[in-house]
């Protein structure tokens, strides 16, 4: 049984992460780097080991000192957040021959996942749909070129170590495609040691629509619905909401089958999520999966009324899911904002520094997960991401117009941060219609004042 969990994470994350364990009765470890010594984490948990200097590299990144924590405080688990170490194979298994539980998959799982050309190889095979491309990576110029014609203009080359659109290259004939061929080997050789790329057709202006996944140690997998992530910048997302304005009921249910069914392939244990793009006709293809807890669980919470953190520290006792496909019931929308501090009006510049004065929203349908506080000073280290605001209610108007009240409500003075970009967005015609596509950013940007939002 687990009774203590070290918490490899910090912010908002470490922040939820304390939460669930209170209520459990669990006791919490925080492990810390030295710019986070006032951070909430830190004082909420049970006890705090320092474990080195502000970089992430330094401190947040190192399996050693983690799991030297670990040994030192006799903790049962180590949840890894999402970002820094989640979806490190390496780490996973340093923590299962260390006899320590990792509240996620298996590393087989990870390993597996982390392969983009395998997991999509994996899930095909099971039946789920992906997008024509390559079978499998390509090794050669030559080849690649001949993959490309036989798909068909414009095509996207992705690195087999990406995902989250890192090291990706769009072609549109085969002069562009030799050049961003060499492009993309080049790239992702040098941001992961791994220069194997695989080729798809590009889908133009693709909805982001993604399947929660809960999958326990005794088979059962299910999913809990689906987020639409398509409003993100630079691969940032900004806005997540559940259920999708673009999908259809039937849609909705065959989609998330073919998730479950693509949780099972890979032998999937754990809280998961699987990505697919949905292009304008309602054809959907699997991309990828991600292995971890993602930032925008609260929306799934707030739809489904289930605990994920709770499912997970459960799932990793090796307790069984106490609820079936059919006992879930989705009767809320919910919407997430992701409070950044930075400056959109300045090219979402970061803006770290001192909080002097902080008031958060509350109220009917609102729920607000940050570490922020009066008189904290964001370090410049780590991601811009403050807090993120959850409105809910019974429909998508009543989440839409609660999210824009409690936008409102949220003071936060000294820094720069995405609240006014976020109430230009929930005044968007195109948005409040549920026509965001993964374009809708650019387009929105280039078509709006900056000071509508600075
Ligand atoms: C694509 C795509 C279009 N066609 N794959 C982005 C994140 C990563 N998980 C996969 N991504 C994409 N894969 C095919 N075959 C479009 C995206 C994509 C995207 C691409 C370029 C610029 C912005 C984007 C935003 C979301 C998704």
């Amino acid at each position: 049984m687990i009774q203590k969990v070290l918490i490899a994470n910090r912010g908002e994350i470490a922040l939820r992460i304390v939460r669930a364990c209170r209520e459990l009765g669990i006791k919490t470890l925080a492990v810390y780097s030295e710019a986070d010594v006032q951070s909430l984490h830190v004082q909420l948990a049970d006890e705090a080991i320092c474990i080195g200097g502000p970089k992430s590299s330094d401190s947040y990144l190192r399996a050693d000192r983690i799991i030297s924590a670990a040994e030192i405080a006799d903790v049962d688990a180590i949840h890894p957040g999402y970002g820094f170490l989640s979806e490190n194979a390496k780490f996973a298994e340093q923590c299962e021959s260390c006899n320590i539980k990792f509240i996620g998959p298996k590393s087989k799982s990870i390993k597996m996942m982390g392969d983009k050309a395998v997991a999509k190889d994996t899930v095909r095979k099971a039946g789920v749909p992906t997008v024509p491309g390559s079978d499998g990576p390509v090794d050669s110029e030559n080849e690649a070129v001949r993959t490309a014609r036989k798909i068909g203009y414009p095509v996207i080359i992705k690195a087999v170590a990406g995902g989250g659109g890192r090291g990706m290259r769009i072609a549109h004939n085969d002069v562009s495609f030799a050049k961003e061929y060499h492009v993309a080997r080049n790239e992702a050789e040098k941001a992961f040691g791994n220069g194997a790329v695989y080729i798809e057709k590009y889908i133009e202006k693709p909805r982001h629509i993604e399947f929660q996944i809960l999958a326990d140690s005794h088979g059962k997998v299910i999913h809990l619905g689906e987020r639409d992530c398509s409003v993100q910048r630079r691969h940032q997302k900004l806005i997540e909401e559940s259920p999708s304005p673009f999908l259809t009921s039937s849609l909705r249910k065959t989609m998330g089958k073919a998730a479950v069914k693509a949780a099972e392939a890979a032998s999937y244990e754990n809280a998961g999520t699987i990505e697919f793009l949905v292009d304008a006709k309602g054809n959907f293809y699997f991309i990828e999966m991600n292995t971890r807890i993602q930032v925008e669980h609260p929306v799934t919470e707030e739809v489904t009324g289930i605990d994920l953190i709770k499912q997970q520290i459960r799932i990793a006792n090796g307790e069984k899911l106490e609820f079936d496909q059919g006992d879930i019931q989705f009767n809320r929308h919910a919407i997430e904002c992701r409070i950044n501090a930075e400056d959109p009006a300045r090219n979402f510049i970061p803006s770290p520094g001192v909080i002097d004065l902080y008031y958060a929203p509350g109220g009917p349908g609102i729920r607000v997960d940050s570490h922020a506080y009066s008189g904290y000073a964001i370090p410049p280290y780590y991601d811009s991401m403050i807090g993120k605001l959850i409105a809910y209610g019974p429909d998508r108007k009543t989440a839409l117009g609660r999210m824009y009240r409690a936008l409102s409500e949220y003071y936060i003075r000294g820094i720069k941060t995405t609240i006014p970009l976020h109430k230009a967005i929930m005044s968007d015609p195109v948005f409040i219609e549920g026509k965001a596509t993964t374009a809708y950013m650019e387009e929105f940007m280039a078509r709006t004042p900056t000071d509508l939002f600075s």
